[in-house]
């Protein structure tokens, strides 16, 4: 998944979510995916949410119980994490500033009765980076349950994103995320916002796929969540997706070459280093290394090879 660096500026976006999400910070993709995904998932987390113990923390919510690997807990996640309107709004917000993409977590995120307002916070400030240049990260909340002012659906201050984030106080009053399974709440890391109250008599459930810049480190660690023996069977777009392709130059290699080469089994020989770099890059090199070689250098002289 290439992603082209001259990505559309915000407000040029093609579509009318495009430039909600630019503009406003915030967009919710309605019926983004069908009923049937979402239930299927519902149904293959169900355990696993009985099973979790809650939260410790006063950030994650002690009311409140989340789990990751997603991926390996249901098929269907692949067809969420993968949608490709949404991939295309990641790829929108982010573009700019990476050559590619990376899942940042998927992780299940229960609401229970009595669960306070959650801090207001900005999920980029996981990273250390330069505020109001830079989008990091693009968060989706897949509900699994209606979400409703009542049981706690996502409260999001618009247009409290890009360089607003410089902003101490939000100039806005915040809006509650009320939507439905099926539909995608989708904002950028640098958009305030968290979960609202639980003051309902039921659970609220939701799924959080968030992407972020192809090189920083992620949230959840991929490459533990799904080892190489587990991303094998990822279709080859969500195994790069996951950490299993280079960002150019270099970065996440494994012995020089593309951590991919483990879903054959660790290699028993030695392996060469191979350059994986930006067409840039390669352009910049090949002059570079063509003058350092002896008949490079008798050009460079006006030795024979010269014209
Ligand atoms: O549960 C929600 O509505 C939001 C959760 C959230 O923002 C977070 O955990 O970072
Ligand atoms: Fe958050």
């Amino acid at each position: 998944m290439m992603i082209n660096p001259q990505s559309l500026q915000p407000g040029e976006s093609g579509s009318t979510a495009g430039r909600d999400l630019m503009s406003n910070g915030y967009t919710i993709l309605r019926r983004a995916a069908s009923k049937d995904i979402v239930s299927a998932i519902s149904a293959d987390l169900a355990p696993r949410y009985a099973a979790t113990p809650f939260c410790e923390g006063g950030f994650y919510g002690e009311r409140t119980k989340r789990f990751g690997r997603l991926l390996i807990r249901s098929r269907k996640m692949a067809d969420l994490v993968m949608n490709p309107a949404i991939l295309e709004l990641a790829e929108l917000a982010l573009g700019n500033w990476c050559e590619r993409i990376q899942l940042n977590l998927a992780q299940a995120i229960e609401l229970h009765p009595g669960a306070l307002p959650q801090f207001p916070h900005r999920d980029q400030d996981m990273w250390a980076g330069a505020l109001g240049e830079v989008e990091y990260l693009v968060n989706v909340m897949w509900p699994l349950t209606p979400f409703t002012a009542d049981n706690g659906a996502t409260i999001i201050w618009p247009r409290s994103h890009g360089v607003e984030a410089l902003v101490e106080e939000p100039k806005e009053a915040p809006i509650v995320a009320e939507a439905e399974p099926g539909d995608a709440i989708v904002f950028l890391g640098s958009t305030l916002h968290g979960a609202g109250p639980n003051r309902s008599s039921g659970v609220r459930r939701g799924i959080i796929v968030s992407y972020c810049l192809g090189w920083l480190k992620p949230y959840e660690n991929q490459w533990l969540a799904y080892p190489p023996e587990v991303a094998r069977h990822f279709s080859p777009e969500l195994a790069a997706l996951a950490g299993y392709a280079q960002h150019r130059p270099n970065l996440g290699n494994f012995e020089g070459q593309c951590p991919s080469i483990l879903f054959s089994g660790y290699p028993e020989e030695p392996l060469a280093a191979v350059d994986a770099l930006r067409p840039d890059q390669q352009a910049l090199l090949a002059d570079h290394v063509a003058a350092q070689r002896p008949e490079g250098r008798e050009v460079a002289q006006g030795g024979p090879l010269a014209a």
